[in-house]
């Protein structure tokens, strides 16, 4: 049985019984409109004496008091019959059934609020969880429920068992639950909190000193970095923040839930989660680090995909290409200038009238020039959107396949639209319009009719076979879906924009419309103005899916998830491989299928800036595989923009020049200067790819970030909690980006760690092999040099001499950097390679990757050094380049080249090559063939010797 006790609650901030300020008010007037009188016909108390100093503060809000009454339910369960207070819930009937339950999943605690008096409430099938999530910390995660105050007001707390800060503490008053309105409200141990999206952030670092509410709905929707502040939703949809508390450790919430919803930060600090259908589902995650809270919501909802070697590599795209000829001069001009390229893309472009899986004239020879990529080592990434026109093959195959498509319900009148195409005369299927010249219906990736004896629905099927049918004429390697929030054009307006062709109408109004216009709509519309509805832009919200169990009420921000579970199965099933999948609309777990570009960016400092925001934040939510559209999506670049995206575009795991259409080309080759600067950083890329692939297997077996802000690795570095402009690869390589104009020169923070012995070393052009010192520094960075990065001491990482394709630099032989931590007696650093063949599909997981440990360390009693190598699991019979140079940063002593040993066997260097730069500590070490890493033991590990001499 659960305790109950009654708390007095004197020293609360606010909510149930204490005083409310107007720090920690729950905004009782949500929606637009609150005036004296609508906010106290509700039951709200209505501010006179507004504070114009602090203008976000909510004037109407709800009184103390507001919430359950409740009691003890079944064992662990705890009931809650009737609403208190004296709001009136404007919103619908109060439910009076509540029952709250809590599960331990691992280390990982559930709450959920299963509400009873409305039946079939809507859950997003994500199939978690996954596993159970495990801690370094053996402190358990409790839930504290407890009726406080006079009014026996149910409330809870979650803390750790050895206490510490709550890390939600819900007395502060506000739940509120009806079919279409559920709301709690949590105040926080802390203003340090990061994450909740898909949005621009300003800062990644949420912004307390004021009232924000983020919207979160899948919309297509470009983001808009110029203006200080804009909350609206974009494509994806994340219902998860990290907090750092006070003394540094780190706790995560998830909230499952896929209807249209929102949270507003207040200045408590306080949240205030509402939703608009489903459960309310949390889901606490202990960490102590903010490195193991994403870890433990990846054991929940699922680790990414492994993405194919080759998509580790530059990639080429833009919209507009007119014909072939325009992509053959594009990557022409890269590959002249001499700048690693190994991902061609195709926008709309290339499709016959923008149908699916059809080719257009003007890129006829589309098919040849694959197959000479390939044949020149590149790939080729093709788009796909999910509409498809409903008077080609393609929609035919469906049909007669038994794919299922989003549908009108069975009792609501079919727009006369339907009969203008015979294959749709007799259907329920909702037409609407996106870029091919006639209707499109929308495939039903939520269809869950799996007749026995298949694996898959008849739509992801269908789906998979119009991909490898397409795949037989066009051998492409990846797929990019867009539009799949999903986007549809002049819903509920009067054009659509293709002449005769109807829009889609929503019942806004009238007997059918209680999910078209539901009483409260969240910021999903009210931000978008007067005429907009969770329908704007999209289908109508009474529509079916699932084979016509669900409504996209509930399902539409699942769109873009489901298609990219359904288009990856189509990639494996069409190619036999890996390959990578790309997909703009995302909800949590979607990195299992898939990465993710961060949408419709514009040429402007500011988006430079929130792209790298953006990236880490797309790491929180479990989709490492991401990056922005380099130089900027709408609008020219200036040359300077263009190439300080490059370099720091270089760094981000998806590495890709799009452009919009009828722009000038801004591919890198198109200014010497910008050429000069992607090539110097992509060749600095490709040089530490298989760090980089190493970092994507640990976040598939693991669930780790693969891109870090500073305060993942430095949490109790307070300085760290605000810094955005910078970010780690894993936890050993630090990028400066340079995101301003007309600058020679960058500001970077370089953490000395909780022991005061960190080590910066430069890897870039200036002081390389040397140690920067702990704390800010300014960094040099003209145009004609690198973006600064550092390497951490401590860490060894792998690398292979790189080469214009990854196909090519695969083969090289493999070197270790050694970037040595320690004082003068003992110096260690550590590290991991995992290599494959990089694009066998499955991949990672099921073990069928080689995997290698390496451990540095030395001695000045006896003086030596040791390397010890260890090869962990290998693929049978798959050979892997030997390792060659090893590289050391921080190494005081002067190595005797001649006593060079691998496990008691002499080795002969390569003198010519290898060296000692005593003024910088720097050692390189070279020799062909120095160790065969397919050969190594892999039982004892192998010891690689040698003798120094202090310096
Ligand atoms: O409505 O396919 O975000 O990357 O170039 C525009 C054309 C449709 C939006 C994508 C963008 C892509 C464009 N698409």
């Amino acid at each position: 049985m659960l305790r109950l006790t009654c708390l007095a609650v004197g020293l609360l901030l606010g909510g149930i019984n204490g005083q409310i300020t107007q720090f920690n008010r729950i905004d009782c007037y949500p929606q637009p409109g609150a005036n004296q009188q609508t906010c106290q016909s509700r039951g709200c108390i209505w501010d006179s004496n507004f504070d114009s100093s602090h203008p976000t503060v909510p004037l109407c809000y709800l009184p103390t008091g507001t919430g359950y009454t409740g009691a003890n339910g079944a064992p662990g369960t705890y009931i809650l019959t009737k609403k208190a207070g004296s709001f009136v819930n404007p919103y619908g009937a109060d439910s009076g059934h509540v029952i709250v339950s809590s599960q331990l999943i691992g280390k990982t605690l559930n709450v959920r609020f299963v509400d009873q008096s409305f039946t079939n409430r809507y859950e997003p099938p994500i199939g978690i969880p996954k596993n159970p999530s495990t801690s370094s910390s053996n402190d358990v995660l409790q839930f504290n429920p407890v009726n406080v105050g006079n009014q026996n007001l149910f409330s809870f707390t979650v803390t750790r068992a050895s206490k510490g800060p709550n890390f939600w503490d819900t007395s502060i008053g506000g739940l509120i639950f009806s079919d279409k309105y559920i709301q709690i409200a949590t105040l926080l141990p802390s203003q340090s909190i990061y994450g909740f999206g898909e949005a621009i952030h300003p800062s990644i670092k949420h912004d307390f000193s004021r009232y924000t509410t983020w919207a979160m709905f899948a919309r297509d929707e470009a983001p808009d970095s110029a203006s200080a502040l804009d909350t609206k939703n974009l494509y994806g949809v994340h219902p998860f923040y990290i907090c750092v508390e006070s003394d540094g450790k780190a706790h995560g919430v998830f909230i499952l839930n896929s209807n249209a919803q929102e949270v507003t930060t207040g200045m408590a600090p306080h949240l205030i989660y509402r939703t608009i259908g489903g459960m309310l589902d949390l889901y606490f995650f202990p960490g102590p680090t903010p490195e193991e809270v994403v870890n433990q919501y990846l054991a929940l909802i699922g680790t990414p995909m492994l993405p194919a070697y080759w998509s580790l590599g530059f990639q080429l795209c833009r919209w507009g290409y007119q014909s072939l000829q325009d992509i053959q001069a594009a990557v022409g001009r890269t590959q002249a200038a001499g700048i690693p390229l190994d991902v061609v893309f195709s926008d709309i472009d290339y499709m016959n009238h923008d149908e699916d899986f059809t080719t257009g004239s003007a890129f006829a020879g589309l098919s040849q020039y694959v197959d000479q990529l390939h044949a020149q080592g590149l790939h080729v990434t093709l788009i796909f959107d999910p509409a498809i026109e409903v008077d080609y093959d393609t929609f035919q195959r469906g049909l007669n396949t038994g794919a299922r498509f989003i549908e009108w319900p069975a009792s609501y009148p079919v727009p006369s639209t339907n009969s203008l195409y015979p294959m749709t005369a007799n259907t329920k299927i909702m037409l609407g319009a996106v870029w091919p010249d006639r209707h499109t219906a929308f495939p039903d990736f939520l269809d869950e009719n799996i007749t026995q004896g298949e694996s898959s629905s008849a739509t992801d099927k269908w789906w998979a076979g119009e991909f490898t049918l397409y795949h037989s004429k066009i051998a492409f390697d990846g797929i990019w879906i867009d539009m799949n929030e999903p986007s549809n054009f002049g819903t509920n307006q009067a054009s659509t924009g293709h002449e005769g062709i109807a829009p889609l109408a929503c019942p806004l109004t009238g007997s059918n419309n209680a999910l078209d216009s539901p009483p409260f709509q969240t910021q999903a519309v009210y931000l978008f103005g007067n005429g907009n509805y969770l329908s704007t832009k999209t289908l109508c919200m009474l529509g079916k899916t699932g084979g016509g169990k669900y409504n996209f009420y509930d399902t539409k921000s699942l769109y873009g998830w489901s298609e990219a579970r359904a288009t990856q199965k189509a990639l494996n099933t069409a190619t036999g491989k890996r390959g990578v999948v790309i997909s703009r609309s995302t909800f949590p777990s979607a990195g299992r299928y898939t990465g993710h570009w961060l949408g419709d960016n514009t040429a402007r400092w500011e988006d430079l800036r929130t792209s790298v925001i953006g990236a880490m934040e797309f790491n929180f939510f479990g989709i490492p595989y991401v990056g922005s559209d380099i130089c900027g999506f709408i609008g020219s670049p200036t040359e300077e923009l263009c190439l300080r995206w490059q370099q720091m575009g270089a760094f981000h795991p998806f590495s890709r020049n799009h452009n919009i259409a009828g722009t000038p080309p801004q591919d890198p080759a198109m200014w010497p200067s910008v050429a000069a600067a992607a090539k110097k950083a992509l060749l600095f890329r490709y040089h530490y790819l298989p760090h980089l692939y190493s970092l994507h297997y640990d976040a598939t077996l693991y669930g780790h970030t693969v891109l870090r802000p500073l305060f993942f690795e430095f949490p109790s570095d307070s300085a760290t909690l605000t810094l955005d402009k910078q970010f780690l690869w894993g936890s050993a390589f630090l990028i400066t980006p340079v995101l301003t104009q007309g600058a020679n020169s960058v500001d970077g923070y370089f953490p000395s760690g909780v022991n005061n012995d960190e080590v910066w070393y430069s890897i870039y052009d200036f002081n390389y092999a040397q140690a920067t010192p702990p704390g800010p520094n300014q960094l040099p960075a003209p145009v004609t040099s690198m973006i600064p990065v550092h390497v951490r001491g401590g860490y060894i990482l792998p690398r292979q001499a790189p080469a214009t394709t990854t196909t090519a630099a695969k083969t090289n032989p493999f070197e270790l950097l050694v970037a040595i931590k320690g004082v003068r007696g003992a110096g260690t650093a550590q590290g991991q390679l995992y290599w494959d063949d990089g694009e066998a599909s499955p991949s990672a997981v099921d073990g069928t990757y080689n995997y290698y440990k390496w451990n540095f360390a030395y001695s000045e009693t006896p003086m030596g050094a040791q390397l010890t190598l260890q090869r962990v699991n290998t693929v049978n019979g798959m050979s892997v380049p030997t390792l060659d140079i090893i590289e050391l940063f921080g190494y005081k002593f002067s190595p005797s080249f001649q006593s060079f040993a691998l496990d008691g066997n002499p080795l002969t260097l390569d003198m010519s090559s290898s060296f000692y730069n005593a003024s910088v500590n720097q050692a390189y070490i070279k020799a062909t063939n120095l160790i065969d890493l397919t050969k190594l033991n892999s039982g004892t590990p192998s010891v690689l010797s040698w003798r120094h001499t202090l310096m």
